[in-house]
């Protein structure tokens, strides 16, 4: 057999082991794992840098309603070229059904705008908003049989929360069909006793966003979460964890033998509250939710990440402009309760990952391919076509240059955004080739794939639901 590809000299990274091996590639799989491949029609030198599966974004929000006069940022085409740059071969968008709507007819919709445009591939989860019987019945089921096996729900947001009910009521269909839940957990009526508190007494800045999300808020709700999971007898993920107590529920739970998996993300690991306090709406381009906290709380979601509490690192890619078509309301609402929730960083993922922890020697190499890849696949059903260099994947790989050194530019990450939350921050390590199921398509910080090779994703149930469904 001759190879259409042979990454030749370089150091395979999986979550379990580092080794120096070449990789061939045939048909856009990866076929052969050996000391020495010699026979391909095209070599791919990788001397002196790591060969990793490519990075799984297992949660990024791409042309997703906002509110009135609100766009995000990035669409398909957009959002998956930042991916393809920063090393992620695969993302995983949510489709968000609003009120009253059918959510066949919204998935239509984000496969109608993600066709032909992205330079990566893509699955999508779901985001519910009104379980109704007729979703909770007929709908989610079929839909879980055909690909769509995760859903995500809230518990704070004027037109996203469920009540503790409706949240059972989930749970009880991921139970029954094998789909897996994923919260947001604030405690709704807590945010808007602050948030009117602050507003009462004329506290509007963007600062006032964490003020009004402090940690007991994500705690409480958190720990909400896991009962009404245990309840239901569910497995359940945690995303978007921030800080230490938040993190201790977890931890608590998965050391009560219930399976809870929790999510952490870049901004939790690098940003804290004083980011928000800057001139004027300067402190808008850094509220998300939950907030960034303090160092305290970054010292927890590095120690998550490192014994398992966390075993999955994300983006929350969630791109709004810094200028009146976005982060700052048209209507010239200027209190931080209209500032749209969410930070981008989906291109900026995995070097900042990479430099604050691998190369700071807070995680190890394997770890990071654990969180950042391997963890994702197998959460989200995508394992082991996707998330692993092993015999029978998808040929997804990034090479990566471990003492590339860069001081980060928005320039750098090409998203549909205007700036980066991680403007100036000095990383060591850098993609410098992606590539997906075997088609190089970013080189060098260019693109170099034309948008429409990455394809839409069904995958099959979760590692962790499989067994029990
Ligand atoms: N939740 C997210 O997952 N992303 C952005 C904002 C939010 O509330
Ligand atoms: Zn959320
Ligand atoms: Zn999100
Ligand atoms: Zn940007």
């Amino acid at each position: 057999m001759i190879l259409d590809v042979a990454i030749r000299g370089g150091t395979v990274v999986t979550a379990a082991d580092t080794m120096r091996c070449d990789v061939g590639i045939k048909d856009g799989r990866i076929v052969l794992l050996a000391e020495d491949i010699t026979e391909a029609n095209e070599v791919i030198d990788a001397a002196g840098k790591y060969v990793l599966p490519g990075g799984i974004d297992a949660h990024v929000h791409i042309s997703q309603p906002s509110g009135e006069g609100i766009v995000m940022a990035d669409d398909f085409e957009t959002g998956t070229r930042s991916a393809a740059l920063g090393g992620t071969t695969t993302i995983l968008p949510f489709c968000l059904q609003e009120k009253g709507r059918s959510m066949r007819e919204v998935l239509k919709e984000y496969h109608a705008k993600a066709e032909g445009e992205c330079h990566v591939d893509v699955s999508f989860h779901m985001i519910i908003s009104d379980p109704t019987e007729q979703l909770l019945g007929q709908d989610l089921p079929a839909l879980v049989a055909d690909g769509y096996t995760s859903f995500k729900i809230f518990m704070t947001y004027d037109d996203l929360r469920l009540n503790d009910r409706q949240i059972l009521d989930v749970m009880a269909v991921a139970r029954d069909t094998g789909a897996l839940v994923m919260v947001h957990a604030e405690n709704y009526d807590a945010i808007r006793f602050l948030t009117e508190q602050m507003e009462a007494s004329g506290r509007t800045a963007p600062k006032y966003h964490a003020t009004s999300r402090p940690i007991p808020v994500e705690r409480e709700a958190t720990h909400r979460a896991i009962s009404l999971a245990e309840i239901a007898d569910t497995p359940l993920v945690i995303v978007h964890v921030s800080n230490r107590e938040a993190m201790e529920q977890i931890r608590w739970a998965q050391n009560k033998g219930l399976n809870v998996i929790g999510e952490t993300c870049t901004q939790y690991l690098v940003l804290t509250a004083d980011d928000l306090d800057g001139l004027g709406m300067e402190g808008a381009k850094y509220v998300c939710s939950p907030p960034p906290r303090d160092r305290d709380s970054q010292k927890a979601c590095w120690e998550g990440l490192k014994t398992g509490a966390f075993t999955l690192f994300s983006s929350d890619h969630c791109p709004y402009r810094y200028d009146e078509t976005g982060k700052l309301t048209p209507e010239g609402k200027t209190s931080f309760r209209w500032v749209p929730n969410g930070i981008p960083g989906v291109g900026a993922r995995l070097p900042i990952l990479f430099s604050e922890g691998v190369v700071k020697g807070r995680i190890t190499m394997e770890t990071f391919v654990a969180v950042t890849a391997t963890n994702p696949a197998k959460t989200y059903g995508l394992y082991p076509r996707k998330g692993t260099i092993a015999v029978g994947a998808d040929a997804d790989i990034t090479l990566w240059d471990a003492d590339k050194r860069i001081s980060l530019t928005h320039n750098d990450l090409q998203d549909g955004c205007d700036y980066t939350p991680y403007e100036g921050m000095e990383i060591t390590g850098w993609p410098v080739l992606t590539m997906v199921r075997g088609k190089v398509v970013a080189r060098e910080g260019a693109l170099v794939g034309t948008k429409g090779h990455g394809v839409y994703l069904p995958r099959e149930l979760s590692a962790h639901t499989r067994a029990l469904a």
